[in-house]
């Protein structure tokens, strides 16, 4: 094996790649257990690490949306809420904390993980840990190492892994483009089928319908050229928001009204944050005007407040539009050239 790690921990049970390949290779009958509400990062290290070295892929509770459709798709063979007691070893990937698996009694075991904090390597027989952006690109580098050939489904999997733990790429690091480079490469699957798999993956009715009727009567202003939305949602609030600057708004807040409490969620664009939107700080300062908190980044933030959801909407409408009034979406001129927007 011809490997290098840069492990972020280094007590005795810090291993590299090699070490857990040793260790693994002690053991007939491991499971590989992933975090509750499995995501696509969990399932697909465990399959792949089961299809490597052996063993069952383990899921505590269920299986979010895509991860779902995945083990449907890929037709992964898992246990579902799993006892470790009838295991020799469990492996526990993607996870940093006890709760995550729903206190679980583990008996002895090892983890793999990527969370920067990880509760659970204190009491690990051995553990590989590095600050990857998804699990799965550990997986990746340990597939490398020992020179494993990697399937097909394993490639999907681990390539959705990725680009679901990265937010489609928004928070990728190098690392992340040079596992699906290897992925690509090694297994001869196009990056087009995994992104395939991901389209597929309808939405559930609820949200799709709640996304539309918030769409449909949202209160649509303008100030210049500027474009802010608002409107209300039964649930999905978040989704709707998010969809509302998805199809046109520079702005949108979406008001969600359960058991006396106002929850609104805010989205905005690049242009409009370049432009002196900070929803974080927006929400925040209207939550404290109406009796309650609010808070978050530029681009996407909620709160949670007592009022009448048209008086606080339209609150958050006026505000953001008196920010961008005024104000140029053009960017700034460089030398005699104007630079095309990020998307
Ligand atoms: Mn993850």
């Amino acid at each position: 094996m011809n490997c290098t790690t840069n492990n972020v921990t280094d007590s005795a049970a810090s291993v590299d790649e090699a070490a857990l390949y040793d260790h693994l290779l002690d053991y007939q009958n491991v499971l590989f257990l992933g975090h509750r509400n499995a995501d696509p990062d969990a399932i697909s290290s465990t399959f792949a690490l089961a299809e490597v070295f052996g063993g069952t892929v383990g899921v505590v509770d269920r299986c979010n949306r895509v991860a779902a459709i995945m083990v449907e798709e890929l037709d992964i063979d898992a246990v579902y809420t799993p006892d470790p007691a009838n295991y020799d070893f469990t492996v526990v990937v993607d996870t940093s904390t006890r709760s995550q698996l729903n206190n679980i009694v583990l008996g002895d075991y090892g983890v793999i993980d990527h969370h920067s904090v990880s509760q659970l390597l204190d009491d690990a027989s051995f553990y590989l840990h590095k600050n990857t952006d998804s699990n799965a690109e550990i997986i990746v580098d340990l597939m490398r190492c020992m020179g494993a050939p990697i399937m097909e489904r394993t490639a999907i999997a681990l390539m959705i892994g990725i680009v679901t733990d990265t937010g489609h790429f928004k928070h990728a690091s190098a690392g992340s483009f040079k596992a699906i480079a290897y992925l690509i490469e090694q297994s001869g699957v196009s990056y087009s089928e995994a992104m395939d798999l991901l389209a597929g993956t309808p939405q559930e009715l609820s949200m799709r319908l709640a996304v539309l009727e918030a769409a449909n009567r949202a209160e649509i202003r303008t100030v210049d050229d500027w474009v802010v939305a608002a409107s209300e949602a039964e649930s999905f609030g978040a989704s709707a928001a998010t969809s509302l600057t998805g199809i046109g708004a520079d702005v949108s807040f979406v008001g969600t009204a359960q058991d006396n409490v106002l929850k609104v969620s805010g989205r905005a664009n690049r242009d409009a944050v370049r432009c002196g939107i900070n929803l974080g700080v927006l929400l925040r300062d209207i939550g404290t005007e109406h009796n309650g908190s609010g808070g978050g980044h530029a681009g996407a933030a909620g709160m949670e407040v007592s009022g009448d959801a048209k008086v606080v909407l339209t609150g958050c409408v006026d505000e953001s539009m008196r920010i961008l009034k005024g104000t140029s979406r053009e960017y700034p001129v460089r030398d005699g050239r104007t630079r095309e927007p990020l998307q």
